[in-house]
């Protein structure tokens, strides 16, 4: 009797653990998705991975993610990363505010030319009112924001020539990624953009099939586009700057616990302020030692005065006053006023 009730109560307890674990299962995937547009050795990337390490760590393993650069979960297709987050074939991301502006309108505020001058200004904006106020934004679409990274200030390559004015752009082709706004910006200086991902950006460049592109230092660096896309031709410019942003889709995180919850978010904020440090290492002034390290490379390395930098601000003036209309006229002169007020 006594060793039929042991075999009885073990056989219960085995079953009770079968059922917590059935339970965990249904609830937790063995696998998350991460999408980046880029992979390591990309500040990007590397972000990535380290978000991927910190939620391993935080959450004992039961939260395992897996990155997937490349875009590859959409088939390279970059600007459609956000919508697949929606609808559930993404579980999470780290999303460049440019390729997400096809379905995020509001997002198009980064890439308004010449709005940011400096690192100041991107860091009043993301920690500011104006980031709050895209979280709101972002939260309102089925995904839930946590932290911001950086993708970093765009300037311009070439295969042709020095960039100095926007009569140098002219008839260039210059691949771009985003929003319309992107093309009516090079339209406006006299170049010939066509849209293209960043997974047909390096071959269409060193076959020739375009001319240029624009890219932060890092991606230009780390890509080496100076011999892998002809890219000769550097103009440092800052016109726009592309932050990250970390996210995770709505049902996903809430079929987490609030710990794990915690734990992703606290592991999103960390992996992101080292990505920002990361993306600006050797470009905040006085520092440039990304950019000799580029100009040691053979690279013609073209620095514009603030006054050249007026003639580009002057000729894209009119696509800024349209978009600020689209953006949201209220959302932009917040953002003109963080940046007017930063420290
Ligand atoms: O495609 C690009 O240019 C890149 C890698 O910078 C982005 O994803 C915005």
């Amino acid at each position: 009797m006594k060793r039929l009730l042991g075999a009885l109560i073990t056989f219960a307890m085995v079953m009770a653990g079968m059922g917590i674990q059935a339970a965990h299962a249904a609830e937790y995937k063995s696998e998350y998705k991460l999408s980046t547009v880029l992979g390591k050795p990309f500040p990007w990337g590397n972000a990535g991975e380290r978000w991927c390490e910190l939620v391993k760590e935080k959450t004992g393993g039961r939260i395992n993610i897996k990155m997937y650069p490349g875009a590859s979960l959409v088939g390279g297709d970059q600007t459609k990363e956000f919508t697949a987050i929606r609808q559930g074939s993404i579980d999470m991301a780290i999303g460049s505010t440019i390729n997400w502006s096809p379905q995020v309108q509001q997002l198009n505020l980064f890439s308004m030319p010449f709005l940011m001058p400096d690192y100041k200004a991107i860091d009043a904006l993301t920690e500011g009112e104006v980031g709050n106020e895209l979280f709101k934004i972002l939260a309102g679409k089925d995904v839930v924001p946590l932290a911001w990274g950086e993708n970093g200030f765009r300037e311009l390559s070439n295969s042709k020539r020095p960039i100095r004015t926007p009569q140098d752009l002219k008839g260039l082709k210059i691949r771009v990624v985003g929003s319309p706004l992107f093309l009516d910006s090079f339209t406006a200086l006299g170049a010939n953009p066509t849209q293209m991902s960043w997974a047909d950006a390096v071959p269409a460049l060193s076959s020739g099939a375009v001319d240029g592109q624009e890219n932060p230092l890092t991606v230009f660096m780390a890509a080496k586009l100076h011999t892998a896309a002809n890219q000769k031709n550097l103009t440092l410019w800052g016109y726009v700057a592309d932050p990250l942003i970390f996210v995770v889709g709505r049902e996903v995180w809430n079929s987490w616990t609030p710990e794990d919850q915690r734990a992703v978010r606290e592991a999103a904020v960390q992996a992101g302020k080292e990505n920002v440090v990361e993306a600006r290492k050797g470009l905040v002034p006085p520092d440039d030692t990304l950019i000799r390290e580029i100009e040691g490379l053979g690279v013609n390395v073209v620095k514009l005065t603030e006054t050249e930098k007026a003639d580009f601000r002057k000729a894209t003036r009119e696509v800024y006053r349209k978009w600020a209309d689209q953006i949201g006229p209220d959302l932009v002169k917040k953002a003109e006023e963080a940046i007017a007020g930063r420290k």
